[in-house]
């Protein structure tokens, strides 16, 4: 495969772009080698600069549930377009597309629109803290909320790939608000709560994790959280920015049958468009500006033609259930097919998959948190990665990514990936 033309894109991207790229895990930097530059995409394919062709298994990080280039959804942001880019004022679209959340996710009474997860989880817990009048928070080791200071706290995704121990710039001010616990692990958050007493004003957490590779919650974990939530009068945030309407209509509150008291959305809710949006049970929502003083704003906040995109894809959704089951099958057909192949390799290694989240840890041990998750073989991942992106299988470039599922991925495709995996295996082992 030629790389040509994104050698040179990446080449004079570093001129003027840090690190060549706008978000650092695509910069290819912990796999090595050159970022493939794309060029455009459709259904479940890729094409780089260079015109490769690649099986997309990251789809934008979620967001392409039904595929790139959605002909309905790419058609309604046409017309929308036309009648400007931007208002800055209230349109009814907004609250077409609040009723439509608030009917396929539970527990939201009030939605408010933002521009990406980073800012939904920002501002959930800024609420949650004006609500509660307290200002520590728990979240979990590995998990990612986006780049808001009070997260870069043991963050998974880019500053695990990275294996950022401090974030220079966040003040360790700020850092002592943010407790942290191993993911699926009870018994250190009680340890938490009972030495930091009547201070936790949230929990944060991502129902299953996407941003140490794929983890699923044990069972009785989250449920768990529920009850400690209750009995100590701490907001309950779910950050469904990754799991929100993919794991399922309602996300994976329905999917898990979890109840928060706010939940965070991001990228699906825009169908790939830069949107966010943050919501839940109105006796805390109303604590949100204008209506309470927990100030939050945005000019592109509910921006019409985000809106019309992610609309149009959450109906689709919503209108055809059989979606999830299918996207489920097609993601159990992977997983099995890649079992097979690994079984035989001797490698050792574990598939996490909940739904059409799945990822590979080249790991003995089950993984279950982010201490398992960092143990795991890291090189032959590098190794396992480059070797599938030459075969034209497009996987995230870091062992701390969930891979997403899409619905335009045919039967063949995954066949296709299942003996790539099996080539790349027998040429790594070589
Ligand atoms: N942090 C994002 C996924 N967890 C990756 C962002 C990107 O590079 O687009």
């Amino acid at each position: 495969m030629n790389h040509k033309m994104s050698q040179e894109l990446f080449e004079r991207a570093q001129q003027s772009i840090p690190g060549g790229v706008n978000s650092p895990v695509r910069a290819f930097k912990s796999v090595g080698g050159t970022p493939v530059f794309i060029s455009k995409a459709n259904g479940a394919y890729l094409y780089d600069a260079d015109g490769n062709k690649y099986i997309d298994y990251i789809n934008s990080w979620g967001p392409m549930i039904l595929g790139h280039a959605y002909k309905p959804m790419i058609k309604a942001i046409a017309e929308k377009i036309i009648d400007s880019t931007s208002f800055g004022a209230p349109t009814e679209l907004e609250i077409e597309m609040a009723e439509l959340i608030k009917s396929m996710a539970p527990n939201i009474d009030l939605i408010r629109m933002v521009s990406s997860g980073t800012e939904a989880c920002m501002s959930a817990l800024r609420l949650a803290r004006g609500y509660t009048g307290k200002n520590k928070f728990i979240k979990f080791e590995g998990c990612y909320h986006g780049h808001a200071d009070s997260f870069l706290v043991k963050a998974g995704s880019g500053v695990a790939t990275f294996n950022i121990q401090t974030v220079p710039g966040v003040t360790a001010g700020v850092s002592a608000d943010t407790l942290t616990a191993p993911y699926n692990d009870l018994i250190v958050v009680e340890k938490l709560i009972a030495e930091n007493k009547k201070q936790i004003a949230a929990i944060i957490i991502e129902p299953v994790a996407g941003n140490m590779g794929c983890i699923p919650p044990l069972p009785g974990f989250l449920e768990g959280l529920r009850k400690i939530c209750d009995r100590e009068e701490i907001v309950f945030i779910l950050d469904e920015v990754m799991t929100g309407f993919r794991l399922a209509a309602g996300g994976a509150q329905e999917k898990l049958k979890v109840n928060a008291d706010l939940v965070t959305y991001g990228k699906v809710i825009g169908g790939g468009m830069p949107v966010g949006a943050f919501g839940g049970k109105k006796e805390i929502m109303e604590h949100i500006s204008p209506l309470g003083n927990v100030y939050q704003a945005g000019t592109l906040s509910g921006n019409p033609v985000a809106m019309i995109a992610g609309y149009t894809l959450l109906k689709t959704l919503n209108e055809n259930p059989s979606i999830y089951l299918e996207l489920e099958e097609k993601t159990n057909m992977l997983h099995s097919g890649l079992n097979e192949v690994f079984k035989t390799s001797g490698i050792p290694y574990v598939i996490n998959q909940v739904g059409s989240m799945i990822s590979i840890h080249f790991s003995k041990k089950p993984v279950v948190d982010f201490a398992t998750a960092s143990q795991s073989n890291i090189e032959l991942f590098k190794k396992f990665f480059h070797a599938m992106l030459k075969r034209g299988v497009y996987l995230p470039p870091s062992a701390f990514e969930s891979w997403f599922i899409c619905y335009a991925l045919t039967r063949d495709d995954i066949d296709f990936a299942i003996n790539a995996a099996n080539e790349s295996l027998k040429e790594i082992l070589h």
